[in-house]
């Protein structure tokens, strides 16, 4: 029995995806060593009567300092970004290391942990973003970075910079295949969005609303219909991100009832906003919720958390991409209130990402287990990183966030710890808050107070390989 823990913590309501214990939890040296009543005195103790423990949790799909096209920057950096993480019960991110084309895959990973190393408090790996997939990326630079502990890949199938064509796609799931790496897809057919944008740019249409009618649901159904047709001809499990409502939904479900590997991901945005938050014909502010997949209807938000409920999705991610409003790098480029197309994609939840959620559980829309499963155990399996993040067990790192279900809190942008000058939710009431969160075994948030820890102090996390989970 271990003795002389550096940390207790007493009278745990201990929640994992599958089993709920009332405990104390022994940590020493960064590690979970004892789940067991009434243990030995720690060097220090926590008291979570009236608390839940969960696993930390896991942003799988978060932008922090990714490089960006000239002119644009993103507001959160690894410093700032995982700050916010952690204030929202988030003690591991996986943002993107993303390749230009043209440019070395190996050499956009180099340039990442420059930008992550000395910065991150929280634990974080990275995903790779191919949009360069030449003969040298295939056939040497995926397989030794897959073996270095890169084990996942995201592709966008939109984007001038970034798109790959359908024969490229096929080559680079092929090397996931061989190689055991998961690859993510965008999923929105390209030549759809370029025809529908001009259309509508032609015809004087530029406020951020038609950001939304420029991407309608059946691009998006479109695309997730070919990547699952090409996950079956490679014969490879792929994961779709950022599914947005029902058009898409209904393609995954027919691709896993026909037994295929099609994971899935969603994130807030597609619980909480809808097209109309774009704004009307008038006004910029719309701007702050452009993202893609764009938000759709109230349809389509109760098609997510059904989905959410019945399985079909594995994983639930922020999609973290922090552009602040007003700001020349950000949502007005060089200072201007744009033309739809122009506005950069993507908004600001690494820190509201699990209250979002967490509110769903409080209202009866989700278990507890459940929300486990999508927050920190699935991701951490699919993305390699189990059993050392995505439980509390024994010999799991100390990552746990000690929840005060009760505590309401209305969002307000003040109090959130991004770089970014809004927040989507602005005003909405949660119920249910991270109270303490713990990085490996250390107190980094302490009655939702952020501790200040030493810049750096996360640590790269090489990922194993992808476990595969049932469907
Ligand atoms: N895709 C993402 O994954 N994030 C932000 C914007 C986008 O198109
Ligand atoms: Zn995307
Ligand atoms: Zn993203």
């Amino acid at each position: 029995m271990t003795t002389g823990y550096d940390l207790v913590i007493r009278n745990a309501d201990v929640v994992t995806a599958s089993e709920r214990f009332n405990c104390d939890i022994g940590v020493k040296d960064g590690v979970v060593v004892a789940l067991a009543r009434e243990l030995g005195a720690g060097a220090r103790e926590i008291d979570a009567t009236g608390l839940l423990a969960l696993p930390g949790g896991i942003d799988a799909h978060c932008h922090l300092d990714q490089p960006m096209p000239e002119g644009l920057k993103m507001a959160d950096d690894f410093l700032s970004g995982t700050r916010a993480a952690v204030c929202g019960g988030t003690t591991t991110v996986i943002p993107f290391a993303a390749q230009e084309k043209g440019q070395s895959l190996k050499a956009a990973v180099a340039d990442y942990h420059r930008r992550a190393d000395g910065r991150a408090v929280t634990d974080y790996a990275f995903h790779l973003i191919v949009s360069d997939p030449t003969p040298e990326v295939l056939e040497r630079e995926l397989p030794e970075l897959i073996a270095a502990g890169y084990t996942s890949f995201k592709i966008y199938m939109t984007y001038d910079d970034l798109k790959l064509s359908d024969r490229e796609i096929l080559e680079v799931m092929d090397v996931a295949r061989r190689n055991q790496a998961l690859v993510m897809v965008h999923a929105e057919n390209s030549d759809c969005i370029a025809w529908l944008t001009d259309k509508l740019t032609e015809a004087g249409k530029h406020a951020p609303k038609y950001h939304a009618l420029s991407r309608p649901a059946a691009v998006e159904r479109e695309a997730t219909h070919r990547a699952i047709a090409f996950s079956e001809l490679v014969d490879v499990p792929i994961l779709i991100v950022h599914v947005s409502g029902q058009d898409a939904i209904e393609q995954i479900e027919w691709a896993q009832r026909r037994g295929l590997h099609i994971y899935a991901e969603t994130c807030p945005q597609y619980l909480y906003l809808t097209a109309e938050d774009l704004g009307h014909e008038d006004g910029y502010h719309g701007a702050k919720c452009v993202c893609s997949p764009p938000p759709r209807d109230s349809s389509s938000q109760k098609a997510v958390w059904s989905a959410l409920k019945r399985g079909i999705f594995s994983v639930f991610s922020s999609d973290h991409a922090p552009f602040s409003y007003d700001d020349p790098q950000g949502k007005k480029p060089g200072g201007e209130e744009v033309s739809f197309e122009h506005i950069p994609n993507g908004i600001p939840g690494i820190e509201t990402r699990l209250a979002l959620l967490f509110d769903g559980v409080s209202h009866g829309k989700l278990s507890l287990h459940k929300f486990v499963e999508l927050t920190s155990l699935n991701p951490a399996k699919l993305y390699g990183l189990y059993p050392r993040k995505g439980t509390i067990a024994v010999g799991s790192d100390a990552d746990i966030v000690l929840w005060d279900p009760l505590k309401q809190v209305a969002i307000a942008n003040d109090a959130l710890h991004h770089n970014v000058d809004y927040t989507p939710y602005e005003g909405r009431t949660v119920h249910g808050w991270p109270k303490h969160c713990l990085s490996r075994g250390e107190l980094l948030v302490e009655n939702g107070r952020y501790l200040e820890p030493e810049a750096g102090r996360g640590q790269f996390l090489a990922a194993g390989k992808p476990q595969y989970l049932d469907l």
